[in-house]
């Protein structure tokens, strides 16, 4: 990476993000890798309410607000419609968070990526609804505590896998990506920009309010989800070339956990039970690895 590549910011200071929120850092790395000949698609979320502000948006990238249930309907029409003027070049990129993916806009964005549409569609994941209040979204994890999963009912599910849900589709790309490790991060997303089809990016943004940690622990708890293994990075071609891009050091998940007041509600066994979880899931993705 050269340092020209990184001059243009096109996410600037004097937006509304929670001091502490990932989000922004995301948004950075998407706006200055995919340059100003970019569209981008939004829906409601904390993104939104900092982004869509017409007419104070802290950014110059053109963006399209769109309801929640149609932001992958939106970019595919948007590509269409810049094929048909010759446009071919721009980048169009659907930004959401976790419930906008997981929950309302996964059958829009089942059908972009089943129709191998030309789009980067990122999902930026905190965990939960967090621009309403912290309400569990299907992202939210197992023992978690938000304002509808309170201390006497935790959530009982475990997060839903989104990654494998985009590969079993078979687009030509999807892959994890970590603020914390943004060479990374950003090589991703020119391997997106470049790759033509459907491509699926899913980012981890840790969220101070939502997640009751201090808010100068936000690189250091994206850090911490990688070399838990609670959040691995990796890389899915075609659906079924895994490439694991960074081997983590397999930190005990409590060391995670503890800097988040969400979890300060876990009862005997449910630490031992999260790390099961977790070495499971590793173990999982591991093989996929080695049979790729
Ligand atoms: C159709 C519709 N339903 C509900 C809402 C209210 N709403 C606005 S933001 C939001 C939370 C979005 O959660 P997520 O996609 O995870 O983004 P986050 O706020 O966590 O960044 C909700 C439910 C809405 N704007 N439109
Ligand atoms: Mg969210």
């Amino acid at each position: 990476m050269k340092a020209k590549d990184l001059v243009e910011e096109y996410l600037i200071s004097g937006h509304g993000a929670c001091p502490g929120c990932a989000m922004p850092v995301v948004m950075r790395h998407i706006y200055h890798t995919l340059g100003q000949d970019t569209i981008s698609v939004l829906t409601a979320s904390c993104l939104g309410t900092i982004v869509l502000t017409y007419p104070f948006s802290p950014t110059q990238i053109a963006t399209y607000s769109t309801p929640f249930a149609s932001a992958a309907a939106a970019a595919s029409g948007i590509k269409a419609a810049l094929d048909m003027k010759g446009r071919t070049q721009t980048t169009v990129v659907a930004i959401a968070g976790d419930g906008g993916t997981f929950d309302i806009g996964i059958q829009a964005l089942s059908g972009a990526a089943e129709r191998n549409d030309d789009f980067i569609y990122l999902c930026y994941d905190n965990e939960a609804y967090m621009n309403t209040g912290i309400q569990r979204s299907s992202a939210t994890p197992w023992g978690a505590w938000t304002t509808t999963t309170p201390p006497a009912s935790l959530k009982s599910q475990p997060k839903k896998d989104i990654v494998e849900i985009m590969a079993a589709h078979r687009v030509p790309y999807a892959a994890t990506a970590s603020i914390a490790y943004p060479e990374d991060f950003i090589r991703k997303l020119q391997k997106a920009r470049d790759t033509r089809g459907f491509k699926f990016l899913y980012a981890l943004s840790p969220c101070p309010v939502g997640w009751r940690f201090s808010s100068q622990n936000t690189i250091r708890l994206a850090r911490l989800a990688v070399q838990s293994k609670m959040f691995p990075l990796y890389e899915v071609e075609e659906g079924d070339r895994y490439i694991l891009s960074m081997e983590p050091d397999g930190v005990p998940v409590n060391e995670y956990l503890e800097l988040q007041g969400r979890f300060s509600f876990l009862r005997e066994g449910d630490l031992e039970r999260i790390q099961e979880h977790v070495n499971h899931e590793w173990e999982r993705l591991m093989r996929r690895i080695e049979v790729s």
